[in-house]
């Protein structure tokens, strides 16, 4: 078998993702998430100009061989973009190979360890009444495991909330330019422990409770976030400083036992391996998409396996059905897998461009046996939305200080 085309595709499907299919001489082909969420066209490129040339010919069966070549080869290794690029193809590799061995990827990694993969869904809301609404909704739902975000009373937008959006997809279609919002820790430090406050006292202990920080404190505030929210008994807080420097998280850790989560912008496992031997983080989020692929991440999964650390790998509205489909079979397998984000099923368009297989019953999803990824993309269907160009949000301080988003 021979790859005979690699097609790279950017439409705006309710927002923009990036597709890919690797096409062979033998008619099968698979589908890959280039998504790289307002970034999408220099993967693209990426793409196009230098990686779909070079591996046309080539034996898609020999994934771990191309993945070494796209790795090593480039000489100018990891990155965002390099990586994002990597992992669609590796992704579109495996589809492949479980096309042709007439087995889900489940079943080439290793089999299943659990039968169903547990989902982390997410409570936004503009107020804590909100929040507490959607929270007692999705325990209805059957959610074991529920992320809280909350605005912040007087402040000018908050990581995680709805705004005027209805669907979660949907939230970041129309912004040409980032929009630039305002950022106050200490009015965050003084409300956040309300929010698990409140939901402690009106939903009791069971459910599973967590929340992203988005990289918007110093390590000293990450310390205290983390003390203060101890009574709540989180399942873990997540990014509440970036890991550039790695040696923070130990300040961190000697000041609270709030489990810790992080990872869902690490490219390779060098921007996890001090964090994940060094046994300062409990939960890894790295992703198949911008973590290179299937195959780095499985080896991810083996080394913070050794420390006790568990994947929980990233799944929020910019990652597409393809990426979603790779981290089920993926979650199916790794022997140390904890938590899944998932967002929902999409719109309707994105159910008419990527075709699924997936339910969720009590808590858990549940992907088909379809042989490879499961997951089919419709060229047609997709050309009637075009690529519109969208950024994420940046953020300010009150006096004016640029901050992280
Ligand atoms: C999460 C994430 C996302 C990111 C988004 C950026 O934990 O789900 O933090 O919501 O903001 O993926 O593109
Ligand atoms: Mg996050």
């Amino acid at each position: 078998m021979k790859i005979t085309a690699i097609k790279v595709f950017v439409n705006s499907v309710s927002r923009n993702f990036v597709t890919i299919k690797i096409i062979t001489d033998e008619g099968t082909y698979g589908v890959g998430d280039g998504t790289l969420n307002g970034r999408e066209i220099a993967v693209v490129k990426y793409l196009e100009e230098h990686i779909a040339p070079c591996l046309i010919g080539r034996d898609p069966s020999q994934i771990e061989d191309i993945w070494q070549y796209l790795f090593k080869g480039a000489y100018w290794r990891k990155g965002p973009v390099t990586m994002t690029a990597i992992g669609a193809i590796d992704m579109a590799l495996w589809d492949i190979k479980g096309k042709v061995a007439g087995m889900p990827v489940y079943q080439l990694l290793g089999g299943k360890s659990r039968k169903g993969v547990t989902a982390y869904g997410h409570a936004n809301g503009e107020s804590i009444d909100e929040v507490m609404a959607t929270l007692g909704s999705m325990i209805e739902e059957g959610y074991k495991v529920v992320r809280l975000q909350s605005a912040l009373p007087g402040a000018k937008g908050t990581y995680g909330t709805m705004g005027g959006k209805k669907n979660y997809y949907e939230l970041q279609s129309d912004r040409p330019l980032p929009p630039e919002l305002e950022w106050n820790t200490a009015k965050y430090m003084n409300f956040v422990p309300e929010l698990f406050r409140r939901a402690r006292a009106e939903y009791g202990n069971e459910i599973r409770l967590c929340h992203d920080v988005h990289n918007r404190l110093t390590p000293i505030e990450a310390a205290r976030l983390g003390k203060l929210l101890e009574p709540y008994d989180l399942l873990f807080l997540e990014d509440m400083v970036p890991a550039d420097n790695q040696d923070t998280f130990k300040l961190i850790r000697q000041h609270t036992t709030t489990p810790l989560a992080i990872g869902e912008i690490f490219n390779t496992v060098w921007d996890a391996k001090d964090l994940i031997q060094n046994q300062l983080i409990d939960y890894c989020r790295m992703a198949v998409s911008h973590g290179g692929g299937i195959t780095p991440l499985r080896k991810v999964a083996d080394f913070a396996a050794m420390y006790n650390v568990r994947m929980a790998p990233h799944g929020a509205p910019d990652l597409s059905p393809i990426a979603c489909a790779a981290h089920i079979h993926f979650d199916l397998w790794a022997p140390n897998f904890a938590v899944q984000e998932f967002v929902g099923f999409g719109t309707p368009a994105m159910n008419s461009v990527f075709k699924f297989d997936l339910k969720f019953d009590d808590g858990l999803l549940y992907i088909t046996d379809a042989p490879g990824l499961g997951v089919d993309f419709d060229e047609a269907e997709a050309a009637k939305y075009p690529y519109k160009r969208s950024y994420l949000p940046v953020n300010r301080l009150e006096d004016g200080t640029m901050w992280g988003w």
